[in-house]
């Protein structure tokens, strides 16, 4: 996928491009809204100048520069591979390689040499996005964009490991037949990009998707192939849908009706529905329907109750783009990886010395109730939590908030469940919001605003006065018979610092409140707050970078501000300790 730092820039850059268009009458095929920082690609700070105060712990980073989308994360003879865009010389993005780290826990992260970086004729000018698939033998392949001029020209090209016996994979080689996928006539050329890992079906043939557009219209495009090698491109897209937009990294794959066994990519049938996840680059956010993958006519139908299009399911509400997934043959399970990128202004970044960093990979099933999928964090991760301390049946009284005395409130993980006698006091969902997005709603409402049932939550990375915290709650509302859940996630008073990119991201959740109780997990980590609502069904992240509530003087609490009381029912917080490096 490609960076641009802003949607107000975007529109200004669109803007600006359509009356260069005007003016010239010529187009040269560069993304308007490509901003590149030419005079910082060279720049190569050391370790030493990293600034340490916001870098997470236990959340997968670097120890320097710029990071964006995960590629190709795979699980080969007992070791999890992790692959990621990175910039080897500088914050911001530029330089394009594909970074490799190995685990064998998904949390403990050992770096290795970068593994695909630009060397060739197809892919000189970078080495973009795309996907591992092991093959038959168990032979890993990757797929990833190469980019082939100045133009920004995409091709698709593949790259195998140069020893199959080195445990870690660390070299790979691009075979001199590359590339194998060139944008044919019809295709545009700067929008054709991030394959995915391959399924094959009945009929013994791989299947790929690759993203782009026509005109507005997001596609998914088809290819099969009978060896890996010669791909020919289907007569249909996959799927598209117009008015979204360029399509970045797609992701296609099954989940199992019933159950919470994740399933290798290329199984279908009747017992399973199929998920297709696309990366929004307008937006600058994704979406996902589940639907039936019709393997005759080799298309995808989202199911009729689902939104498919800008408003659709999103994994995460948050800072959140460019996920992918892969099956964990190792504990049966599909595994998400999601970016996160900064929030605060480049020349931050720049003086950090890092940007970016890889959420907390998730486990993903579908809900039994098969209209949207549940997330929650690999359970490995619960081997970095060290000292609890929980609470049992508290009130919590309008008004109140209470201290989770966690050993260190920067560098935590918190599980609560609260329950609330009745749903009599829920205010009522307004008319006019029926148009508006979870997030716009947190914004009228937020944490400072009185409720009738909320809000209640957490308030994270909180200075001891509240002159910065982060509150991630939930609010109740009456909208006729049906009660409408919204979870937040609201930056606005995060920092002191001006200029930070701040939303109140926000939510529904689609709860059953009949047992009248609502969960709530945060994986807070310095500058990141990373949230799982009613057990996984809404999740949201938020990049905040608090000036007094850091290090020691961060601090946790649970609060009220509705006019119902709501009882912790439990609360367990732990401190997370950082993950340790394998030794190869
Ligand atoms: C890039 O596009 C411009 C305008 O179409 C063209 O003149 C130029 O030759 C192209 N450059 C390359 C390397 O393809
Ligand atoms: C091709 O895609 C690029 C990148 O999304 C876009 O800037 C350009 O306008 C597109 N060209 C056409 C002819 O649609
Ligand atoms: C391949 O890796 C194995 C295991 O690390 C090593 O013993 C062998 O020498 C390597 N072969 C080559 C050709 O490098
Ligand atoms: C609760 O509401 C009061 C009154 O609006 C406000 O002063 C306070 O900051 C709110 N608490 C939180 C945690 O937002
Ligand atoms: C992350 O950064 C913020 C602030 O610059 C932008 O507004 C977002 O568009 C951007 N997100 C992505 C996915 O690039």
């Amino acid at each position: 996928m490609e960076y641009f730092s802003s949607h107000y820039y975007h529109k200004v850059a669109r803007v600006l491009l359509l009356l260069l268009l005007f003016v010239l009458v010529c187009e040269n095929g560069v993304e308007a809204s490509h901003r590149v920082y030419y005079e910082y690609q060279s720049l190569s700070s050391t370790s030493s100048s990293v600034k340490q105060q916001h870098r997470t712990a236990y959340h997968f980073q670097p120890p320097q520069h710029w990071i964006n989308d995960p590629n190709g994360p795979m699980y080969y003879n007992g070791v999890y591979h992790l692959f990621y865009q990175y910039n080897p010389k500088g914050s911001v993005w530029g330089n394009i390689v594909w970074a490799h780290s190995v685990s064998t826990d998904l949390i403990n992260w050992t770096p290795l040499d970068p593994a695909i970086f630009p060397s060739k004729p197809f892919d000189q000018y970078g080495c973009w996005s795309g996907s591992a698939t092991v093959l038959p033998g168990n032979k890993p392949t990757i797929l990833y964009t190469g980019i082939i001029d100045a133009n920004n020209t995409q091709v698709q090209n593949y790259a195998v490991p140069a020893n199959l016996s080195d445990p870690y994979l660390r070299e790979w080689v691009k075979p001199d037949d590359n590339p194998l996928i060139v944008p044919q006539i019809g295709i545009n050329k700067t929008a054709f990009r991030d394959p995915t890992t391959a399924w094959k079906g009945k009929d013994g043939h791989w299947r790929i998707l690759v993203g782009g557009r026509r005109k507005h219209r997001g596609i998914a495009f088809l290819y099969r192939s009978r060896d890996f090698k010669k791909w020919v491109k289907a007569k249909h897209p996959l799927h598209t849908k117009a008015e979204t937009g360029n399509w970045e990294c797609p992701d296609f794959f099954p989940v199992p009706k019933i159950g919470l066994k994740g399933l290798d990519t290329s199984v279908m049938g009747t017992n399973v529905k199929h998920v297709l996840k696309v990366s929004l680059d307008v937006t600058r956010y994704e979406y996902y329907t589940i639907g039936t993958y019709d393997t005759k006519k080799d298309r995808y139908v989202p199911d009729k109750t689902l939104v498919d299009g800008w408003k659709g399911l999103r994994y995460d509400y948050g800072n959140f783009y460019a996920s992918k997934t892969f099956f964990d043959p190792n504990k049966n399970r599909r595994i998400l990886w999601g970016w996160a990128n900064e929030s605060d202004p480049v020349q931050d970044d720049i003086d950090k010395g890092w940007a970016g960093i890889q959420l907390i990979p998730r486990t993903i099933t579908l809900d039994p109730n098969g209209k949207q999928l549940i997330q929650w964090p690999v359970e490995e991760l619960e081997r970095l939590r060290g000292q609890n301390v929980y609470m049992i049946n508290q009130v919590l009284n309008k008004g109140d908030r209470v201290e989770v005395p966690v050993g260190t409130a920067a560098q935590a993980d918190v599980e609560v469940t609260f329950n609330f006698p009745s749903l009599d006091s829920a205010e009522e969902f307004e008319p006019s919001w029926r148009k508006l997005d979870a997030q716009d709603v947190c914004s009228e409402t937020g944490s400072t605003v009185e409720g009738g049932l909320g809000p209640f939550g957490l308030l994270t990375l909180a200075s001891e006065n509240l002159e910065e915290y982060t509150p991630v709650f939930f609010r109740v509302f009456k909208d006729g018979k049906k009660y409408v859940v919204l979870m937040c996630s609201d930056a606005r008073r995060s920092s002191l610092k001006d200029g930070m990119y701040n939303p109140s991201f926000a939510g529904f959740v689609d709860v059953d409140l009949s047992d009248k109780k609502l969960s709530l997990r945060s994986l807070v980590d310095h500058s990141v707050v990373e949230s799982f609502g009613a057990n996984g069904k809404t999740c949201i992240t938020s990049r905040v970078y608090p000036t007094i509530a850091v290090g020691d003087n961060a601090h946790l609490y649970v609060f009220n501000n509705g006019t119902t009381s709501v009882t912790i029912e439990t609360l367990d917080a732990w401190d997370m300790k950082r993950p340790d490096r394998m030794n190869i």
